[in-house]
């Protein structure tokens, strides 16, 4: 069929309905069975990061990829035509009644258009609206068949394509990326079962412990009612008011207000399941799981000061990264681990895991490797496939069951629901990005943009006239809900309630604040401080503070002082007397923990250069970057040509208008009498400068170049008085040993240590 669907790129498939190749049997569900070696010649990164399995799943081999090759559409070299094919002789005029007369109502090509054009727009997602999305794969480490009969789980080296997006909460669809807020972490398993979505978050926990508080809670946090503001911020009146009635929320807060909240890169977090889910193996046998996702790169964050600055310069901050880091082949990895604990070892725990705002320490059950998830194509159209794609906690595959958290329960009715006011209606699972690998036979019909061809004459079940198809699979094969009655008390009434341990609001917001180094708890602090300083109501104020001193003394007190208050009582406890944690401090819960693979892959690096630079010792430091895997951009007042001290042109691709200091990880000043003086004498390199040291930015600066750190009030030493270790001091003619010490304090990511509040620069 290659030259007929070629020859009509708009619906490759059409000739299957003439008859040609196998058109009454489509192939069955793409199960990929992993190359056992890599096609010759390949040089894909992803071959050389990989000391897990097989390293098999390679770039554009993904069983999503050519289903979806049916409807993509190419244009090169084509006409063009209305949407019912009839070519266009002229797109550039409406049809008129002579040249300066009157359109007419009769140019139906200007009005289909114009009516198409009239109706691009779809409603946002309510929560989660501003997201950017990439298609990937999962592969299996080790069979996990003791644990569950889930399709991706089921061998070594098993492979299963993936759609994954990452969003914020709070902001529009067009917001920033960089706010202060929780990430969305959501992945489509299309497996040869049927697809399975995790919809998960960067944080393992939650506001609330009931769905019905959902609609309240968001209410609380979008823009507010009247003027609908402030966009994708927590820092107002209406979310703190909410909070503040709700002390369940209080551990979340401290994950919102923590450096989790303004990640680096959707590339430098985690992702959780928040839920306790179940897993279910052949036998029928049942253990509770908790997921978590880890990422190659390691756990990095942005501070507040650069996460504001970035919004306004680069609002597609996160999006850009991970497009480009995709279309560059450095392709994002994340490792997926499990916690596994049976239903007997929960009930003895001191909080309850059907608790949404509760985690299970890791020092409690250790966490399990069980795959790695790479992602590896960015997405060919925004709107088809990212804005389309439509995630749901219901959408579970045999091997994978709920549990009781009634957080849970009420998204499970939620995602289908919300699907059908923002797709148009019950056949989004149609939509190419949403359609399983796995077939689809059932004798549902009709509906809005129904896409499927149905034939035959029987719709219902059970059925003679069709042989009884599609039959029912049975409890082997098909998916079947856990029969064990789960967890309820066998003679219990219909209740609005919640269980005792629900009510410890504050043990677990104790673990976290606890658990993290000191500047991370300094962060906190600040974030609190900041985002009350914005509330326009004292009571409010009051009421958060009264809350926080149950969690922690030192953070209100800390929190106090920054607004110029007095720390309040404490609020009065729903439970008085909590039961005793089993874990006081969980280390694993700093970002520290996950330093990551200790590289500067994909790090952005400013060379400042202006005419008269030393050219070798800024060549020799992008060279070394680039060796690592990190990008060393030229930096100049302007764009264009330059021209180093040995007479050499060079060209600067960005400037510090158009990228401004915040936007890089490190910062590269060359040596160079002539430029150096040229820099000094813009207001902005100082700016860029600063901007660098107070994000806790790597910082090199050769020769004459020091001079500019002088003017910038950049200090060599701590506020304890050793050296800064994100400083690092050359000679233009010791560029290679410099560029490696500066490679080496890059890798560390940030330099906190030289942090004070407030900035003293
Ligand atoms: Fe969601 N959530 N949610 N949520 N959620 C949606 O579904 C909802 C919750 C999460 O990239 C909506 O398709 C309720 C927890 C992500 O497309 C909606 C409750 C967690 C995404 C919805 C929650 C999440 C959503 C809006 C409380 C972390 C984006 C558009 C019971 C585990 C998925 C849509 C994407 C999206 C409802 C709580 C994560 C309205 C009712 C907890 C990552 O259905």
């Amino acid at each position: 069929t290659g030259d007929l669907a070629s020859a009509m790129p708009f619906n490759a498939n059409k000739p299957l309905e003439f008859g040609f190749d196998n058109a009454l049997n489509p192939q069955p569900g793409a199960a990929v069975d992993p190359p056992s070696q890599l096609p010759t010649g390949s040089t894909l990164s992803e071959e050389i990061t990989s000391d897990k399995v097989g390293g098999a799943a390679i770039q554009g081999l993904n069983a999503t990829i050519e289903p979806l090759d049916r409807v993509r559409v190419d244009s090169a070299g084509r006409v063009l035509t209305t949407n019912q094919g009839v070519k266009v002789a002229d797109n550039q005029h409406s049809l008129k009644a002579g040249l300066r007369g009157p359109v007419l109502m009769e140019d139906f090509i200007l009005r289909e258009k114009v009516t198409s054009f009239d109706h691009e727009r779809i409603p946002e997602r309510v929560v989660h609206a501003r997201g950017s999305g990439a298609h990937g794969f999962f592969e299996a480490y080790e069979p996990l068949t003791e644990f569950t009969k889930a399709a991706p789980f089921q061998q070594a080296g098993k492979v299963t394509p993936v759609f994954v997006r990452f969003s914020t909460v709070a902001g529009e669809r067009g917001s920033k990326d960089t706010a202060r807020d929780v990430r969305g972490f959501a992945v489509k398993f299309y497996t040869d079962e049927g697809n399975w979505d995790l919809v998960g978050n960067n944080m393992p926990v939650f506001f609330i412990q009931d769905a019905i508080k959902f609609p309240d809670l968001v209410h609380a946090v979008k823009p507010e009612q009247h003027h609908a503001m402030p966009q994708a911020a927590s820092a107002h009146d209406t979310f703190w008011d909410f909070v503040s009635l709700m002390p369940e929320s209080t551990h979340m807060l401290m994950w919102q207000m923590s450096d989790r909240a303004i990640p680096r890169s959707y590339r430098m977090m985690q992702g959780f399941g928040v839920h306790t889910f179940r897993l279910v193996n052949e036998q029928g046998d049942s253990v509770f799981c908790k997921f978590h996702w880890t990422p190659v790169l390691g756990t990095h964050s942005l501070v507040w000061d650069e996460a504001v600055k970035i919004s306004g310069a680069d609002p597609d901050f996160h999006r850009r990264d991970l497009w480009e880091a995709i279309e560059s082949g450095e392709f994002p990895e994340w490792e997926l681990g499990l916690q596994i604990f049976t239903e007997e070892q929960a009930a003895g725990f001191s909080f309850d895991v059907l608790d949404a705002t509760k985690l299970v320490p890791e020092e409690l059950v250790p966490i399990k490797p069980v795959g790695r998830m790479v992602l590896n194509r960015n997405p060919d159209n925004f709107f088809a496939e990212t804005e389309q794609v439509a995630f749901c906690t219901a959408h579970i595959i045999p091997g994978l069951d709920f549990t009781n958290d009634p957080l849970l329960a009420g998204r499970n009715h939620s995602y289908v629901d919300t699907q059908i006011t923002r797709l148009g209606g019950p056949n989004f699972h149609e939509i190419p990005i949403n359609a399983p690998v796995a077939q689809v036979h059932n004798n549902q019909r009709d509906g809005l943009h129904r896409q499927a061809v149905h034939r035959g004459r029987v719709a219902y079940e059970p059925n003679s006239l069709a042989g009884g198809c599609p039959f029912q699979a049975g409890a082997v094969q098909g998916f079947m809900s856990l029969a064990k009655r789960q967890d309820a008390d066998e003679r219990s009434d219909k209740v609005r309630g919640a269980p005792e341990k629900f009510a410890d609001h504050y043990t677990q917001a104790t673990l976290f604040f606890e658990s993290q180094t000191p500047v991370e708890q300094a962060h906190i602090a600040a974030a609190f401080r900041f985002e009350l300083s914005k509330l326009t109501v004292p009571a409010i104020r009051e009421r958060v503070l009264s809350s926080l001193v149950n969690a922690s003394p030192a953070l209100a007190a800390k929190v106090a002082a920054g607004l110029g208050m007095d720390v309040p009582a404490p609020m009065p406890r729903a439970l008085e007397a909590p039961q005793t944690p089993e874990v006081a401090v969980s280390p694993a819960l700093s970002l520290k923990a996950r330093p990551g693979d200790g590289s500067v892959r994909t790090r952005k690096v400013a060379i400042l250069v202006a005419n008269g630079v030393h050219g070798e010792s800024l060549s020799a430091v992008q060279e070394a970057l680039l060796a690592q895997g990190a990008v060393g951009r030229l930096v100049g007042p302007r764009i264009g040509a330059f021209t180093t001290s040995s007479g050499d042109a060079i060209q600067a691709d960005a400037s510090m208008e158009n990228e401004p200091g915040f936007l890089f990880d490190g910062l590269v000043l060359p040596d160079g009498e002539a430029s150096v003086e040229a820099l000094a004498s813009y207001g902005h390199t100082g700016e860029f400068i600063k901007d660098q040291y107070r994000h806790g930015k790597t910082i090199l600066a050769f020769g004459a170049s020091q001079a500019l750190l002088a003017e910038a009030k950049v200090q060599e030493l701590l506020p304890t008085g050793e050296r800064d270790p994100g400083i690092v001091l050359a000679d233009a003619s010791d560029g290679e040993q410099a560029a490696q010490r500066f490679i080496q304090a890059l890798a560390l990511h940030r330099h906190p240590e030289r942090e004070t509040d407030p900035p003293a620069v």
